[in-house]
């Protein structure tokens, strides 16, 4: 695992394949390798793309990626999509589609799954950004299809969220909507090159003056990613957005979320408390659940106090 981190630290994208491997399935030695990283890490510019599937994020993230290249730049793209029963998880199409950039070295492309949460970010993803990030890649885009939490989880990884939409959606934009205002630093009018590019900047121009008085109003970029047109404006403006959230806020959560997952699992396995025995005995009506919860609580609090 050393070897592996060490690997890793110098910018080996062979080790870095490997280590992204270990963190996203979770396999021993994962933690390890995270913590041995952690203090080479560098914040890259991270970019969210999502917005609802085939409005172009993908084609849209490879121009993003080949832009940024072309400053000098190296770059990691995290691709995220929902895993699904019909697809088995990352489609390939986008891999193939991104294959422009195959032979250089200073471009990562990696396709997760979000398996587990419902269409939400893997949790492997912020180890994933960790990994890519102490490999000293200094711009990371990160896409999603947007469904629903992803949408939310973006925004505690990337530093600027771009969210896509295309003409002739149809009612996805109303789909989109729900989530969309909250998270949005930019919107991304791709497929400016179709029919009804004016009706949907309407349309986005019209949820963008429900933002109260105060709040930042996101920028609206028309893009052709097919062409690449629009593209240098779009880098331009994610370059020049604010800040989107306070590093202590995202660790805040991060420790949170993982704290509580190691105590889940501490409870499953050795905390020594018979949850199946407890269970039986509820089943039976020999023992009442909230008095149980209530009491279990109480003792582990007294445990852990000093
Ligand atoms: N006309 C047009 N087609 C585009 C544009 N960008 C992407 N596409 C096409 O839209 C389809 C979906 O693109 P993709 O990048 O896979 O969308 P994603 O599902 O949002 O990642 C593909 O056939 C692309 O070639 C664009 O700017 N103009
Ligand atoms: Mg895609």
């Amino acid at each position: 695992m050393q070897r592996l981190a060490e690997g890793i630290l110098c910018g080996d994208l062979r080790a870095l394949a490997r280590g992204l491997s270990i963190v996203e399935n979770r396999l021993p030695g994962g933690a390890e390798l995270l913590a041995a990283v952690h203090p080479a890490r560098r914040k890259a510019l991270r970019i969210g793309v999502t917005g609802p599937p085939g409005v172009g994020k993908s084609t849209l993230v490879d121009r993003l990626a080949a832009e940024l290249r072309s400053a000098g730049e190296t770059v990691g793209v995290l691709a995220v999509d929902p895993s699904s029963p019909f697809t088995g998880g990352a489609v390939l199409g986008d891999r193939v589609r991104m294959q422009r950039h195959h032979r250089d070295d200073g471009v990562f492309i990696r396709s997760m799954a979000s398996r587990g949460q419902l269409g939400g970010l893997a949790p492997a993803v912020d180890d994933g950004l960790a990994l890519l990030e102490a490999a000293g890649l200094r711009s990371v885009v990160i896409e999603t299809a947007g469904v629903g939490q992803s949408e939310v989880d973006i925004v505690q990884l990337a530093g600027t969220v771009a969210v896509v939409l295309a003409p002739s959606m149809g009612d996805d934009i109303q789909a989109a909507k729900a989530g969309i205002m909250e998270i949005a630093d930019l919107f991304v009018l791709n497929k400016a090159d179709q029919p009804g590019a004016d009706e949907l900047e309407r349309q986005i121009l019209a949820m963008i003056s429900l933002i109260p008085d105060g709040q930042p109003r996101p920028p609206i970029l028309r893009t052709c990613a097919l062409s690449g047109e629009g593209v240098v404006e779009l880098l331009a403006a994610v370059r020049s957005a604010p800040a989107r959230q306070p590093e202590a806020l995202y660790w805040r959560r991060f420790l949170q979320e993982r704290l509580g997952r190691e105590v889940e699992d501490w409870l499953a396995s050795d905390s020594g408390i018979d949850l199946e025995g407890a269970a039986e005995q509820i089943a039976a009506g020999a023992l009442n659940p909230y008095v149980f919860v209530r009491e279990t609580a109480q003792s582990l609090r007294t445990r852990w106090l000093p």
